[in-house]
Parts: C-alpha cells; sequence; structure tokens
C-alpha cells in the first residue's frame, strides 16, 4: 500500500477532448457518457482495450491520483480521469448543455435536481436490471448467472411485482407534475429541454428488460 502511495501521482497530459474509457462490445454504464456526447455532438474518444483498460484507471502511476475502481472512466481534457458514472455525468451535463436551462441561483438548484433525478434513474438500473446487477447476480457479482439462477428468479419475481412498477410510477409522476414541460409541449423530466436525466433514463429503459 505504502509503495502505491510513493508512486508519482501527477502524470497529467492535457488533450483537447474526452477519451471515455470502457469496455468493448457492450452498451453498459459507458453507453450513459457516450450518449450525452453524442446527444450534445461534443467530440470525444474511447479506450477500449480490455488488456490495458483496468491497467490504466486502477494505477495511480498511469492516471493520477485518486486512482479509479471500476470503469467508466473519463479522461478529461486537462488529463485527469475521474470515474464513477454520475459523477462523470454531473461534471459533464452542465459543459454539453444537458443540465437545464436555468441561470444564476436557479441554476445550481436545477443543476442538483436533474442530478437527484439522474440517480434515481442510475438506481434503477442497479436494482432492476443488467448482466451485472442486482436481479442477476443476486449471491455473487463473480458468479455466473446459471450458477444462482434459481434466485435471480425468485428475485426477478419481486423486483417485477413491486420495485419496478414504484419507480415507473415515480417517473410518471415527474414526467407528468414538470409544469414547463407542459407549457413546451415536451416530455421532459425537468424544465423544458433535454437534460442528463431523459437521456439516462431513456437508457435504462433502453437496455433493460422492462
Ligand atoms: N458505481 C459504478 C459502478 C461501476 C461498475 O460496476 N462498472 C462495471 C462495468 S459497468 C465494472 O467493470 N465493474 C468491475 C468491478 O466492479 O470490479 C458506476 O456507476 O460507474
Amino acid at each position: 500500500m505504502s509503495d502505491i502511495v510513493k508512486e508519482p501521482v501527477n502524470k497529467k497530459q492535457k488533450t483537447d477532448e474526452y477519451v471515455l474509457y470502457y469496455w468493448p462490445g457492450t452498451p453498459g454504464r459507458g453507453e450513459y457518457v457516450r450518449l450525452a456526447f453524442e446527444y450534445a455532438g461534443v467530440p470525444y474518444t474511447e479506450m477500449s482495450d480490455p488488456s490495458k483498460l483496468l491497467a490504466t484507471i486502477t494505477d495511480p502511476a498511469k492516471s493520477g491520483h485518486p486512482p479509479h475502481f471500476a470503469p467508466p472512466a473519463l479522461k478529461l481534457p486537462s488529463g485527469r480521469f475521474l470515474s464513477q458514472t454520475p459523477a462523470i455525468l454531473n461534471h459533464i451535463a452542465p459543459k454539453l448543455g444537458l443540465a437545464g436551462k436555468k441561470e444564476g441561483d436557479e441554476a445550481e438548484e436545477e443543476r442538483s435536481l436533474v442530478n437527484q433525478l439522474v440517480l434515481t434513474a442510475l438506481d434503477l438500473c442497479n436494482e432492476v436490471g443488467g448482466k451485472t446487477h442486482d436481479v442477476h447476480h443476486p449471491i455473487a457479482v463473480e458468479d455466473y448467472y446459471e450458477d444462482q439462477k434459481e434466485a435471480a428468479l425468485a428475485r426477478a419475481k419481486s423486483y417485477r411485482k413491486s420495485r419496478l412498477p414504484k419507480f415507473l410510477k415515480h417517473f410518471q409522476a415527474v414526467l407528468s407534475s414538470n409544469p414547463e414541460g407542459k407549457k413546451s409541449g415536451g416530455t421532459y423530466l425537468i424544465g423544458s429541454s433535454t437534460t442528463i436525466a431523459d437521456l439516462v433514463l431513456f437508457h435504462v429503459r433502453a437496455i433493460r428488460t422492462l
């Protein structure tokens, strides 16, 4: 441990662009980050070589301090790395025009509310679906689905019955109580324009078995 701490920690290399570090061949959590860049039309590149991915983001000598636990990680134009999907989205949303259109003090509040909605949508992602999460791997994330299929089926039954409807009812209430959405004739979770929360909910719904 102390050897790691002694490594040089500031290997920041400035670039003009964002680089997404994520696994190849699966949309997963990396897709939330991709969607934001794609929607905003802001260029980014990807590093998806599995032999280098974890080795880079978990090593402070390669990606700086602090090291990262798991992909996705985003290399920022400053050269610093940032991980944890909600932290990445919270960072890039205002830069990509996806954190609401309010100004001044209201902007900060709106941004926090956008973040709140993102976190709830990601709770749904964690709880209900996805290859690596609670319903498919209720006993151990590192074990195959096939080895915990019985428990997974039992858990899926409970989620279909109670948790999933609860999340969907909640988001329906968010949509229908948005006063600005009604004014603009849009279907936005908050405000009168697309935010990162809309994109996250879209992807949760698109890839999960809802
Ligand atoms: N809370 C993290 C979870 C990150 C995560 O679970 N990443 C997956 C891919 S989607 C992974 O590679 N996990 C490896 C591990 O947890 O050991 C986030 O939202 O980014």
